[in-house]
């Protein structure tokens, strides 16, 4: 059984986590996750403390085992998500898109396990230092908002730098990929995208049917000079996106065109006028599948790598 100690620590049995991707990772699919085998996570993304208590509320009622809550620590609403997080006793908080430390004591204090998504070796040592009990390494292949690193070069600098497990994302999606992180030195892989386009996750068929038909360079990333690059399949949306970072007109201008995009793309299914975030991995999808079947086929995949590897490298030795 393909198992290791952050699948204790975080109570999944496989190294297979969820990302906390804004307005699709609901109780649905965090559920689903939980229920086979992987860690599954709700999402709090822009979305009010009512909305987060109700969605933690409904996780539990769709599955006995852990799961986790995403803060996106930009949000307006941050600070009241918190305080939902420490009411419900949520068992494990991700954040991301900034920096938890302070928030790290109180966590701990509550028995909530907290594991930050970083993107550079500086903020994992310093959230290492301040209590973290695992690091999400996210390289610059994943969907959403992104750092500047490759996972292949962020992951084994962070195995290197910190003594916490380690849980690598970013252009993950399959077996391979999971023996790979493995490799490096992560404990698990945390996977967005190929779970946006699972059958029991929320989003808008219209978009499921775009990661599908996403190839190698289907997705851009846009937002560089407002400071928060964030990659998406390419589309109307990212394109007119573009022109008005390049026109040079103000932020206040491009940060109204972004508001409610995530809503048109990801819920509305509007593919062309919404945006749709999406990992470089979207090339490598071929199917929407149920969650069962992605984590099952993930295991048997890198089993069965492993074997291979394993063989290999006997007749090496006797060769
Ligand atoms: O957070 C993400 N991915 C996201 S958040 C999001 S919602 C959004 N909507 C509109 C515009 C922008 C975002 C969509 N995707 N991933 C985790 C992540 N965190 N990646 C990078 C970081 C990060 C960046 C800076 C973590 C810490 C950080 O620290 C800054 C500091 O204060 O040191």
């Amino acid at each position: 059984m393909l198992s290791t100690p952050v699948c204790d620590r975080l109570g999944m049995q496989y190294p297979i986590v969820q990302g906390g991707m804004a307005w699709i990772a609901t109780a649905e699919l965090a559920g689903a996750v939980s229920n086979a085998g992987g860690l599954g996570v709700v999402a709090a993304g822009n979305a009010p403390p009512e909305w987060v208590q109700r969605e933690i509320r409904r996780t539990r009622e769709l599955t006995s085992r852990p799961f986790g809550l995403n803060i996106m620590l930009m949000s307006p609403f941050a600070a009241g998500v918190v305080e939902t997080a420490l009411a419900e006793r949520v068992p494990v908080v991700f954040t991301g898109a900034g920096n938890p430390g302070p928030l790290i004591p109180r966590f701990k204090a509550a028995g909530i396990k907290v594991v930050p998504v970083v993107a550079s070796v500086s903020l994992a040592k310093r959230l290492e230092r301040s209590g973290a009990d695992a690091l999400v390494a996210e390289g610059m292949e994943s969907g959403g908002h992104i750092g500047e690193i490759t996972t292949t070069v962020l992951i084994p600098q962070i195995v290197d730098a910190v003594n916490i497990p380690v849980i690598a994302a970013g252009g993950f999606a399959d077996g391979r990929g999971l023996v790979a992180a493995l490799a490096y030195g992560a404990q698990a892989i945390q996977m967005g995208t190929r779970f946006a386009a699972s059958v029991e996750c929320i989003a808008h068929p219209n978009y499921k049917q775009r990661i599908v038909q996403a190839r190698d360079r289907s997705t851009v990333a846009t937002g560089h000079s407002l400071g928060h690059p964030v990659r998406a399949l390419e589309n109307s949306f990212t394109r007119r996106f573009a022109e008005l970072e390049k026109s040079g007109c103000c932020r206040e201008e491009i940060e109204c065109y972004g508001m409610g995009s995530m809503r048109r793309g990801l819920i509305e299914g509007d593919v062309e006028n919404g945006s749709l975030m999406a990992g470089q991995v979207a090339g490598m999808i071929r199917e929407v599948l149920p969650v069962s079947t992605i984590i099952d086929s993930i295991i048997a995949e890198a089993e069965l790598v492993l074997k291979r590897l394993a063989a290999q490298a006997g007749s090496a030795v006797h060769a």
